[in-house]
């Protein structure tokens, strides 16, 4: 029993190998990072995210075709915000002081609170992350500046990484993300989490700063694609925000 859950682990935490992400991952602390206190050295530079959803930065059919408009409207206004509205609701049951307490802190320590507060505070923080990683189609959609030559490092190729990151996405059974981190090593990997959890958790068995997360819940692409999950993953390539995630991959360092 115990190797097979080792093995399940291993299965969808694919690690970069001893390729160490190339160039700029000092640990320059920027000045607005410095003032935020917290004892998490863990994603310790993750996006800052508000408790409340925002504004999407597009219309809802602003990504078609890949995510077609309906499901846009359903994920963000219905499930994305009953995870808003539960969290807050969380927070204040739980006495949290959400002045001095960053949701990227909190989640840090989330083993310390409910799962309520588990799976909306992951839920949102998932969901602002996620629709800031996205902007309208465009066919051959790729990262640029350091972040391809980083990719191409530490997966051998901006090809090799999507097909490994494809598959932890399709492979994720029932609901949960794929992700790309950079782990305290400063090592880039792909991973998944099930469910709301995600890499800032101190429960998550991937850790790590996220740059890009995709949401494999079948909320997320049914209308559209009913059980080809691949094909969704697939299609999403093409929605991929790369200026957004080459922004947080320099906000490391
Ligand atoms: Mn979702």
């Amino acid at each position: 029993m115990h190797k097979n859950k080792k093995n399940t682990r291993r299965d969808f935490i694919v690690t970069a190998g001893k390729a160490s992400v190339a160039a700029g991952l000092g640990m320059t602390i920027l000045p607005a990072m410095a003032a935020v206190k917290t004892n998490v050295t863990m994603g310790s530079f993750a996006e800052e995210v508000p408790y409340t959803q925002q504004p999407l930065a597009y219309a809802y059919n602003g990504l078609e075709p890949v995510i077609d408009a309906l499901t846009m409207e359903i994920h963000y206004s219905k499930h994305a915000a009953a995870y808003a509205k539960n969290l807050a609701d969380a927070v204040t049951a739980e006495k949290v002081d959400t002045k001095a307490t960053s949701l990227q802190q909190l989640l840090g320590n989330i083993s310390k609170y409910s799962g309520k507060l588990r799976n909306n505070g992951g839920g949102h923080y998932n969901h602002e992350f996620f629709w800031k990683s996205m902007r309208a189609s465009a066919d051959g959609n790729k990262p640029g500046n350091s972040l391809l030559p980083a990719i191409e490092s530490a997966f051998g190729s901006f090809d090799a990484f999507k097909t490994q990151f494809t598959e932890i996405g399709k492979s994720r059974f029932g609901s949960g993300w794929a992700w790309l981190v950079v782990n305290a090593d400063k090592k880039l990997l792909i991973g998944s989490t099930p469910n709301q959890d995600n890499p800032l958790m101190d429960i998550s068995d991937l850790k790590g700063t996220p740059l890009l997360g995709l949401d494999v819940w079948e909320h997320a692409y049914y209308l559209k694609y009913q059980n080809r999950r691949p094909d969704y993953i697939n299609a999403w390539w093409n929605v991929v925000n790369w200026d957004v995630v080459q922004q947080r991959f320099n906000a490391i360092g």
